[in-house]
């Protein structure tokens, strides 16, 4: 065999080969063992040095030519499978745009938030501002601006979450009376703030959460909502409480509920009342949601104690005012006859969304 024919052969072996390659790594590896540095072209081309002078033009030709079309057809080749490659990872890359999206369920308000805006919404109109104030308070804020004695029930850890050991260091103590920073029980503490950063006249309500050491039940949560409302002015009279919350009564329950105010206790106003609106089941003639009594407890009020004015800086000689608190968990159980306090904290939304 002449080292023509070994040329011929060798052009004829790399394009079977590419024919056959079927990926870009097959197509290298024959790249690689035809014209790599120790493919058989290369060392045919080697042998070259060893022809006769009269046999290399020929040779030299042919051997060019085989160079020349061995590498056309490696790059035609490679372009081919490229092409391939491209094409199949767009076949299975691609989305198919006419699918219908994922469907994202829209929540709702928190039906305790929108109970809570609606009666600040009430209060808004009347020209009261919506204050709040911080979770974590101190007793001064919580009890004894509040004129609650220092031996008050619910000044007990039994009543009250208490957040902040105060006992010496490396002692530590749970008793009573050696922390002074407690979870708020009520939102008053924001009413003592303003009324000691601010001057009369105040007309003032303070939503939000507070805790107190209940087990959760259908009738108690460990931390539930409040609106507190405060007015301090010149000459107001237990005919403004009543006037303000007989109005409120009425925009948030309807204009065909009765109201009553029974005298009660609380250690921060004097008189105080419990308000109760005419059992919206039975039109208050008695049933079972108002225990036969034809009537629901709403809220607690009452007219500001002149020893929490002294407290909180505001001179009782020249100003007087009421007070009254909220529940609003207390509030939704009664429009939506919730059978169950609880319902409220799941976060189910096959309960939530019906609001
Ligand atoms: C209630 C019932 C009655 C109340 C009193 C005060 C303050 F700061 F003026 F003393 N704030 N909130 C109050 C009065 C709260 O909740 C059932």
């Amino acid at each position: 065999m002449s080292i023509l024919d070994d040329l011929k052969a060798i052009e004829a072996e790399a394009e079977e080969g590419l024919r056959n390659a079927g990926s870009l790594d097959a197509l290298e590896q024959i790249r690689i063992a035809v014209t790599g540095k120790k493919g058989s072209l290369t060392a045919a081309m080697k042998m070259m040095g060893k022809l006769a002078p009269e046999e290399r033009p020929a040779v030299g030709k042919l051997a060019n030519q085989v160079r020349a079309n061995v590498d056309a057809a490696i790059a035609k080749r490679k372009l081919e499978l490229e092409k391939a490659v491209l094409a199949a990872r767009i076949n299975a890359e691609a989305a198919d745009v006419t699918l219908p999206g994922r469907y994202l369920s829209q929540g709702t308000q928190h039906l305790i938030s929108q109970i809570r805006e609606e009666i600040e919404d009430i209060f808004v109109g009347l020209g009261y501002t919506v204050e709040d104030g911080p979770y974590v308070e101190t007793t001064w804020y919580n009890f004894t601006a509040l004129n609650a004695p220092e031996d008050h029930p619910s000044r007990s850890a039994k009543d009250t979450f208490y957040v902040v050991d105060n006992a010496p260091e490396g002692k530590e103590s749970h008793v009573l009376g050696e922390s002074d920073v407690l979870l708020r029980t009520q939102t008053s503490g924001v009413q003592v703030h303003v009324m000691e950063n601010r001057k009369p006249p105040i007309y003032m309500i303070c939503p939000g959460t507070v805790f107190r050491p209940d087990t959760a039940d259908a009738n108690h949560l460990p931390q539930f909502t409040q609106v507190e409302g405060l007015v301090v002015d010149e000459g107001i009279t237990f005919g403004d409480l009543k006037g303000t919350l007989d109005y409120f009564t009425r925009e948030i329950f309807g204009k065909d509920r009765a109201t009553r105010y029974r005298p009660h206790f609380f250690p921060f106003t004097e008189p105080s009342c419990e308000v109760d609106v005419s059992c919206g089941v039975c039109g208050g003639k008695g049933c079972r949601f108002c225990n036969n009594t034809g009537w629901i407890e709403i809220l607690g009020c009452g007219m500001v104690d002149p020893n929490v004015f002294r407290y909180c800086g505001i001179d009782p000689e020249k100003y007087t005012g009421f007070a009254f608190g909220i529940g609003v968990e207390r509030v939704a159980a009664l429009r939506y006859d919730l059978p169950d306090l609880r319902m409220l904290m799941t976060g189910d939304m096959r309960f939530l969304r019906q609001f």
